[in-house]
């Protein structure tokens, strides 16, 4: 069931997994919000206004206030919704286990990701097999 904690807006960009990372946290916790899908190659100035440091998605704003960077929103979300399903287990050993596939995630899946959409013959074929 979803907690009413306010008006959610996510900034993100179709072909990024970790956009999807975030809006994944969303959806478990059954947040509703916005999507916005922002021009990577053309950003706008609302949204170079709400990350001037790394001018990068995702970007969440929570009633009207913005956060950035993938991890620190996903923190976000967990601390301002802790009553709707826990986004990392209690038991520290389960977190752990958590946190390294997330790092997994981060280290080899998302790269290879992109090498598949941007690359073509044995550099893609490599990153498939990845
Ligand atoms: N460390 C950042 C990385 C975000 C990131 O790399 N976003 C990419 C899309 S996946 C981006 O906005 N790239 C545009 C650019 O670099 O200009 C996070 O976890 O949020």
């Amino acid at each position: 069931m979803e907690e009413k904690k306010g008006e959610v807006v996510l900034f993100r960009t179709w072909a990024s997994p970790i956009c999807t990372r975030v809006e994944i946290a969303l959806k478990l916790k059954g947040i509703s919000y916005e999507y916005v899908e922002e021009d990577l190659t053309n950003k706008s100035e609302l949204f170079l206004s709400l990350n001037p440091v790394h001018k990068k998605v995702p970007v969440l704003v929570h009633n009207g206030k913005s956060i950035a960077e993938s991890l620190v929103i996903l923190e976000y979300i967990e601390e301002c919704w802790n009553t709707t399903p826990k986004l990392l287990p209690e038991d520290p050993y389960q977190r752990a286990k958590l946190r390294f596939w997330a790092n997994y995630y981060d280290q080899k899946i998302v790269p290879s990701f992109y090498i598949i959409i941007v690359s073509k013959d044995k550099e893609r074929e490599k990153a498939i097999e990845d």
